[in-house]
Protein backbone atom coordinates (compact mmCIF):
# COMPACT_ATOMS: atom_id res chain seq x y z
CA UNK A 1 0.00 0.00 0.00
CA UNK A 2 1.15 3.59 -1.37
CA UNK A 3 0.21 6.61 0.61
CA UNK A 4 1.88 9.93 -1.41
CA UNK A 5 0.51 13.13 1.25
CA UNK A 6 0.68 16.75 0.30
CA UNK A 7 0.94 19.11 2.84
CA UNK A 8 2.67 22.52 3.60
CA UNK A 9 3.29 21.32 7.18
CA UNK A 10 5.41 18.33 5.97
CA UNK A 11 6.96 17.61 9.90
CA UNK A 12 3.60 17.09 11.40
CA UNK A 13 3.71 13.39 10.04
CA UNK A 14 7.54 12.40 11.42
CA UNK A 15 6.44 11.42 15.05
CA UNK A 16 3.50 9.62 14.22
CA UNK A 17 5.21 7.63 11.65
CA UNK A 18 8.29 6.77 13.61
CA UNK A 19 6.69 4.46 16.49
CA UNK A 20 4.73 1.82 16.99
CA UNK A 21 2.55 -0.14 14.32
CA UNK A 22 3.43 2.23 11.32
CA UNK A 23 6.97 2.67 12.27
CA UNK A 24 7.05 -1.25 12.33
CA UNK A 25 5.02 -1.10 8.62
CA UNK A 26 7.32 1.63 7.42
CA UNK A 27 10.34 -0.63 8.03
CA UNK A 28 8.27 -3.89 7.07
CA UNK A 29 7.15 -2.18 3.54
CA UNK A 30 3.88 -3.37 4.40
CA UNK A 31 3.07 0.26 3.52
CA UNK A 32 4.89 2.83 1.73
CA UNK A 33 4.14 6.67 2.69
CA UNK A 34 5.80 9.42 1.14
CA UNK A 35 5.14 12.97 2.59
CA UNK A 36 5.26 15.62 -0.01
CA UNK A 37 5.92 19.40 0.68
CA UNK A 38 3.70 21.71 -1.79
CA UNK A 39 6.07 24.40 -0.90
CA UNK A 40 8.56 22.24 -3.64
CA UNK A 41 6.16 22.42 -6.41
CA UNK A 42 5.66 26.35 -6.14
CA UNK A 43 7.51 28.07 -9.11
CA UNK A 44 7.44 32.02 -7.59
CA UNK A 45 10.42 33.39 -5.63
CA UNK A 46 8.06 33.27 -1.96
CA UNK A 47 7.46 29.61 -3.06
CA UNK A 48 3.68 31.13 -2.47
CA UNK A 49 1.08 27.77 -1.87
CA UNK A 50 -1.87 30.64 -0.60
CA UNK A 51 -3.50 33.51 -1.77
CA UNK A 52 -6.46 36.06 -1.03
CA UNK A 53 -9.82 35.18 -1.93
CA UNK A 54 -11.71 36.43 -5.29
CA UNK A 55 -14.48 38.38 -3.80
CA UNK A 56 -13.09 39.14 -0.58
CA UNK A 57 -12.98 37.96 2.64
CA UNK A 58 -11.16 36.81 6.04
CA UNK A 59 -8.23 34.98 5.29
CA UNK A 60 -6.34 32.94 2.70
CA UNK A 61 -7.13 30.44 -0.21
CA UNK A 62 -4.71 27.42 -1.08
CA UNK A 63 -3.79 27.92 -4.85
CA UNK A 64 -4.51 25.41 -7.73
CA UNK A 65 -1.35 25.31 -9.26
CA UNK A 66 0.94 23.59 -6.56
CA UNK A 67 -1.45 20.88 -6.16
CA UNK A 68 -2.20 20.11 -9.67
CA UNK A 69 1.47 19.67 -10.31
CA UNK A 70 2.18 17.51 -7.45
CA UNK A 71 -1.17 15.27 -8.16
CA UNK A 72 0.22 15.28 -11.82
CA UNK A 73 3.73 14.10 -11.12
CA UNK A 74 2.32 11.56 -8.70
CA UNK A 75 -0.48 9.95 -11.05
CA UNK A 76 1.80 9.89 -14.58
CA UNK A 77 3.70 7.56 -12.52
CA UNK A 78 1.10 5.94 -11.60
CA UNK A 79 -2.52 6.34 -13.52
CA UNK A 80 -4.07 3.78 -10.92
CA UNK A 81 -3.17 6.45 -7.78
CA UNK A 82 -6.59 8.04 -7.07
CA UNK A 83 -6.76 11.48 -4.78
CA UNK A 84 -8.51 12.01 -1.70
CA UNK A 85 -9.48 15.52 -0.28
CA UNK A 86 -9.70 15.65 3.56
CA UNK A 87 -12.38 17.74 3.97
CA UNK A 88 -15.55 18.68 6.56
CA UNK A 89 -17.49 18.36 3.40
CA UNK A 90 -16.41 14.93 1.88
CA UNK A 91 -18.26 11.55 2.93
CA UNK A 92 -18.24 10.72 6.81
CA UNK A 93 -15.52 8.54 7.03
CA UNK A 94 -16.23 5.09 9.06
CA UNK A 95 -15.28 1.31 9.41
CA UNK A 96 -17.13 0.20 6.52
CA UNK A 97 -16.10 2.61 3.93
CA UNK A 98 -11.96 1.92 5.55
CA UNK A 99 -12.64 -1.23 4.42
CA UNK A 100 -13.59 -0.68 1.03
CA UNK A 101 -10.86 1.63 0.32
CA UNK A 102 -8.32 -0.68 1.77
CA UNK A 103 -8.60 -2.87 -1.87
CA UNK A 104 -7.38 0.47 -3.50
CA UNK A 105 -2.93 0.05 -3.65
CA UNK A 106 -2.43 3.85 -4.34
CA UNK A 107 -3.66 6.73 -2.09
CA UNK A 108 -2.80 10.13 -2.90
CA UNK A 109 -4.16 11.95 0.52
CA UNK A 110 -4.20 16.03 -0.12
CA UNK A 111 -4.38 18.08 3.08
CA UNK A 112 -5.94 21.90 2.98
CA UNK A 113 -5.02 24.42 4.94
CA UNK A 114 -6.18 28.12 5.72
CA UNK A 115 -10.07 28.73 4.82
CA UNK A 116 -9.47 26.09 2.28
CA UNK A 117 -8.53 25.48 -0.94
CA UNK A 118 -9.13 26.63 -4.47
CA UNK A 119 -12.28 24.84 -6.07
CA UNK A 120 -10.91 24.22 -8.98
CA UNK A 121 -8.64 21.39 -7.19
CA UNK A 122 -11.41 19.37 -6.52
CA UNK A 123 -13.14 19.76 -9.60
CA UNK A 124 -10.22 18.98 -11.84
CA UNK A 125 -7.79 16.50 -9.54
CA UNK A 126 -9.49 15.17 -6.85
CA UNK A 127 -11.27 11.55 -6.64
CA UNK A 128 -12.77 11.65 -3.47
CA UNK A 129 -13.65 13.98 -0.08
CA UNK A 130 -13.60 12.73 2.99
CA UNK A 131 -14.80 13.91 6.12
CA UNK A 132 -13.32 12.50 9.54
CA UNK A 133 -15.83 13.46 11.98
CA UNK A 134 -18.03 17.03 12.56
CA UNK A 135 -15.34 19.64 13.79
CA UNK A 136 -13.29 22.05 13.09
CA UNK A 137 -9.94 21.67 12.96
CA UNK A 138 -6.71 23.66 11.28
CA UNK A 139 -6.06 21.50 8.25
CA UNK A 140 -6.19 18.21 6.72
CA UNK A 141 -2.73 16.69 8.20
CA UNK A 142 -4.91 14.91 11.50
CA UNK A 143 -7.23 13.39 8.95
CA UNK A 144 -4.94 12.66 6.76
CA UNK A 145 -3.02 10.62 9.53
CA UNK A 146 -6.17 9.40 10.63
CA UNK A 147 -6.60 7.82 7.17
CA UNK A 148 -3.77 6.16 6.81
CA UNK A 149 -3.46 4.69 9.78
CA UNK A 150 -7.17 2.82 9.54
CA UNK A 151 -6.50 1.96 5.76
CA UNK A 152 -2.95 0.53 7.16
CA UNK A 153 -4.91 -1.73 9.63
CA UNK A 154 -6.29 -3.92 6.55
CA UNK A 155 -2.86 -4.58 5.25
CA UNK A 156 -2.29 -8.15 5.58
CA UNK A 157 0.63 -8.59 8.41
CA UNK A 158 0.60 -5.10 9.26
CA UNK A 159 -1.08 -6.58 12.91
CA UNK A 160 0.95 -9.50 13.17
CA UNK A 161 0.74 -12.87 12.48
CA UNK A 162 -2.78 -14.08 12.63
CA UNK A 163 -4.62 -10.74 14.13
CA UNK A 164 -6.86 -9.63 11.40
CA UNK A 165 -9.42 -6.14 11.36
CA UNK A 166 -12.33 -8.00 11.74
CA UNK A 167 -12.07 -10.09 15.10
CA UNK A 168 -11.25 -6.37 16.81
CA UNK A 169 -13.58 -4.03 18.12
CA UNK A 170 -16.23 -3.01 16.25
CA UNK A 171 -15.87 -5.02 12.86
CA UNK A 172 -19.10 -6.55 14.79
CA UNK A 173 -20.37 -3.48 14.71
CA UNK A 174 -20.52 -3.45 18.79
CA UNK A 175 -18.76 -1.73 21.10
CA UNK A 176 -15.83 -3.61 23.45
CA UNK A 177 -16.40 -5.44 27.01
CA UNK A 178 -15.16 -4.33 29.89
CA UNK A 179 -11.28 -5.53 30.17
CA UNK A 180 -9.39 -5.83 33.66
CA UNK A 181 -5.92 -6.65 34.68
CA UNK A 182 -4.24 -7.59 38.09
CA UNK A 183 -4.75 -7.29 41.00
CA UNK A 184 -7.91 -8.43 41.72
CA UNK A 185 -9.14 -5.85 43.98
CA UNK A 186 -7.63 -2.15 42.56
CA UNK A 187 -9.19 0.58 45.98
CA UNK A 188 -11.58 -1.53 46.77
CA UNK A 189 -12.87 -2.08 42.99
CA UNK A 190 -13.16 -5.73 42.09
CA UNK A 191 -12.83 -8.03 39.01
CA UNK A 192 -15.78 -9.60 37.95
CA UNK A 193 -16.12 -12.77 39.54
CA UNK A 194 -16.85 -14.74 36.39
CA UNK A 195 -13.39 -13.51 34.92
CA UNK A 196 -11.30 -15.61 37.24
CA UNK A 197 -13.79 -18.62 36.87
CA UNK A 198 -12.09 -20.17 34.37
CA UNK A 199 -14.93 -20.93 32.56
CA UNK A 200 -14.70 -20.29 29.48
CA UNK A 201 -18.27 -20.39 27.53
CA UNK A 202 -19.16 -18.57 30.76
CA UNK A 203 -16.65 -15.77 30.22
CA UNK A 204 -17.67 -15.72 26.32
CA UNK A 205 -21.48 -15.16 27.03
CA UNK A 206 -20.61 -12.67 29.88
CA UNK A 207 -18.66 -10.67 27.41
CA UNK A 208 -21.02 -10.45 24.38
CA UNK A 209 -24.07 -9.36 27.25
CA UNK A 210 -21.18 -6.38 28.57
CA UNK A 211 -20.86 -5.24 24.73
CA UNK A 212 -24.55 -5.62 24.20
CA UNK A 213 -25.17 -3.64 27.14
CA UNK A 214 -22.68 -1.09 26.68
CA UNK A 215 -23.93 -0.51 23.07
CA UNK A 216 -27.51 -0.22 23.96
CA UNK A 217 -26.91 2.09 26.56
CA UNK A 218 -24.12 4.46 25.11
CA UNK A 219 -24.61 3.73 20.86
CA UNK A 220 -28.30 2.08 20.09
CA UNK A 221 -27.93 3.67 16.52
CA UNK A 222 -25.14 1.08 16.30
CA UNK A 223 -27.27 -2.44 16.97
CA UNK A 224 -29.44 -1.08 13.98
CA UNK A 225 -26.47 -2.44 11.72
CA UNK A 226 -24.92 -5.23 13.94
CA UNK A 227 -24.50 -8.81 13.54
CA UNK A 228 -26.66 -10.30 16.27
CA UNK A 229 -27.70 -13.84 16.98
CA UNK A 230 -31.35 -15.09 18.38
CA UNK A 231 -29.47 -14.99 21.75
CA UNK A 232 -28.53 -11.41 21.19
CA UNK A 233 -31.51 -10.10 20.82
CA UNK A 234 -33.47 -12.11 23.49
CA UNK A 235 -30.33 -10.20 25.89
CA UNK A 236 -31.20 -7.55 24.52
CA UNK A 237 -35.12 -7.97 24.92
CA UNK A 238 -34.28 -8.52 28.34
CA UNK A 239 -32.48 -5.38 28.69
CA UNK A 240 -34.94 -3.00 26.63
CA UNK A 241 -38.01 -4.52 29.43
CA UNK A 242 -35.82 -3.51 32.54
CA UNK A 243 -35.40 -0.12 31.84
CA UNK A 244 -35.55 1.70 34.59
CA UNK A 245 -36.31 -1.05 37.21
CA UNK A 246 -32.70 -1.31 37.55
C1 LIG B 1 -10.39 20.88 8.12
C2 LIG B 1 -8.47 24.01 5.89
O1 LIG B 1 -13.48 15.85 9.15
C3 LIG B 1 -12.82 16.76 9.92
C4 LIG B 1 -12.02 17.70 9.10
C5 LIG B 1 -11.75 19.01 9.40
C6 LIG B 1 -10.96 19.64 8.41
C7 LIG B 1 -10.62 18.81 7.38
S1 LIG B 1 -11.30 17.25 7.61
N1 LIG B 1 -9.87 19.46 6.47
C8 LIG B 1 -9.74 20.75 6.92
C9 LIG B 1 -9.04 21.76 6.18
O2 LIG B 1 -9.01 23.01 6.70
O3 LIG B 1 -8.53 21.53 5.13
Amino acid sequence: MIFDILTIFPEIFRSPLAESLLKKALDRELIQVRVWNLRDFTEDKHRTTDDYPYGGGAGMVMKAEPIFRALEEIKSKDPEARAILLTPQGERFHQGLAKELSEQKHWILVCGRYEGLDERVRLGVVDREISIGDYILNGGEIPALVFLEVISRYVPGFLGSEQSVEEESFSDGLLEYPQYTRPPVFRGMEVPEVLLSGNHAEIKRWRRRESLKRTYGRRPDLLERADLSKEDLEYLAELKSRQGTR
